[in-house]
């Protein structure tokens, strides 16, 4: 039996430390060992205690975090898999339900999906670990290494824009050109999914703007300025984020006071993506003048969750794309590199974070 370190919480407490266990490598098809891990607000959640629906694997008294990754094959029984690939592990396991056996275990219709590194599941916070084919994505474009690591939070980005595509189908949502040239996206927060979020918006050709309820450093705003990203702080600003409406409002906050405020300036046909969660915002007003403003004027309201395969396929090609147009601008958003073994990670967000990820080997 081999021994590795791996980054441990007990899901129905918090906490978190880096300890020794033995590690599984019987009959597996493919052998992982991480290059990078990614931190983000579900990994804290779970540590604080907050994140009331992760859970222990059946029969473990702890849970392995970690469930955004790129990894490098270290041996593989199965074809299509060789010593070297760099892969993307996802991060939901199908359950029985419809939607599972159709692939889309990110539209589960019972909760009964598990979730590596969330929801009964160990994640890939370990040196080594085993996993089947049909959940790898393999990253061809070597040049990837450093920032595949976004993948996973993108592939959410990814099926974002699917469910706004369509919602928005519903009607005519373009502008008479055919294109969003002349459609504003806001969106509300500033961390790593909303910096993707904004990414995307720019792909799709709206005008896009990030917003968040203070200043950001020079530090950053000048990497963003470098990516075409603009950000308002909107407690200084409060009529700056469009005066001509918003089309497309991303709420990546969780904070209902912030999208009630925002969704009060959506215009008709507008689309509401809520992605950000936080149970331990305060609860916001939302009256009768606000649910006649939304009916008037055919405002969709979608709620998002995870992502399918597909999205991961599509996140590696944007990134690819991203990194040949922006080269080293684009390795910024990785902010921070940590060892396994520093915890203090988990605990808070870096200054001017980004994406703080854990680096396994050199
Ligand atoms: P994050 O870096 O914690 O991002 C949250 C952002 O919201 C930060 O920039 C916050 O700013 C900002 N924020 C908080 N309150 C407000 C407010 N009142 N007005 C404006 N901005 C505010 O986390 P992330 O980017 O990794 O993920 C974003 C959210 O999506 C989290 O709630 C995740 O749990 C959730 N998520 C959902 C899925 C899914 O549905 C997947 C991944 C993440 P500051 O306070 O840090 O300055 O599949
Ligand atoms: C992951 C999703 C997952 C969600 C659960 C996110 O951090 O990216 O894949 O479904 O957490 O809330
Ligand atoms: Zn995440």
């Amino acid at each position: 039996m081999t021994r590795i370190k791996a980054i441990i919480t007990d899901a129905s407490r918090g906490g978190v430390s880096t300890k020794t266990i033995d590690a599984n490598r019987e009959d597996y098809k493919v052998l992982l060992s991480p290059i990078y891990t990614g931190i983000c607000g579900t990994d804290r959640g779970i540590v604080s205690g907050s994140l009331k629906f992760a859970y222990n694997p059946h029969g473990s008294d702890y849970l392995i975090l970690g469930h955004e990754s790129v990894c490098e094959v270290r041996d593989s029984n199965v074809a299509g898999f060789k010593k070297g690939d760099l892969v993307v592990p996802l991060v939901r396991r199908p359950g029985d339900c419809v939607n599972c056996r159709i692939g889309r275990s990110d539209n589960c219709s019972d909760g009964n999906k598990h979730e590596a590194g969330i929801t009964g599941m160990h994640g890939f916070m370990q040196e080594l670990f085993t996993d089947d084919p049909e959940y790898l994505v393999k990253v061809e474009d070597r040049s990837l290494r450093e920032i595949a690591v976004l993948t996973e939070p993108l592939k959410n980005v990814m099926k974002g824009f699917e469910v706004f595509q369509k919602v928005s189908s519903r009607y005519i949502f373009s502008g008479s050109d055919s294109t969003y040239l002349e459609k504003n996206a806001l969106i509300i927060g500033t961390g790593c999914e909303a910096f993707l979020y904004t990414m995307m918006a720019n792909e799709f050709g709206f005008n896009s703007m990030m917003t968040n309820r203070h200043p950001l450093s020079q530090n950053m705003l000048a990497d963003l300025n470098d990516l075409n990203l603009s950000f308002v702080d909107y407690s200084q600003n409060p009529d700056k984020p469009f005066s001509s409406g918003i089309d497309l409002l991303i709420d990546t906050s969780g904070d209902p006071a912030t999208v009630f405020n925002f969704i009060r300036k959506v215009n008709y046909n507008g689309v509401v993506l809520l992605f950000g969660t936080n149970g331990r915002a305060p609860p916001g007003s939302f009256d009768g003048v606000d649910i006649d403003y939304l009916i008037e004027r055919n405002i969709t309201i979608a709620a998002t969750v995870d992502a399918a395969k597909i999205h991961y396929l599509q996140a590696i090609g944007y990134l690819s794309k991203w990194h040949y147009k922006y080269g080293n601008k684009l390795d910024r958003v990785i902010t921070g590199k940590f060892s396994p073994d520093d915890n203090s990670l988990f605990e808070r967000k870096q200054k001017d974070e980004l994406k703080s990820v854990i680096q396994w080997n050199d």
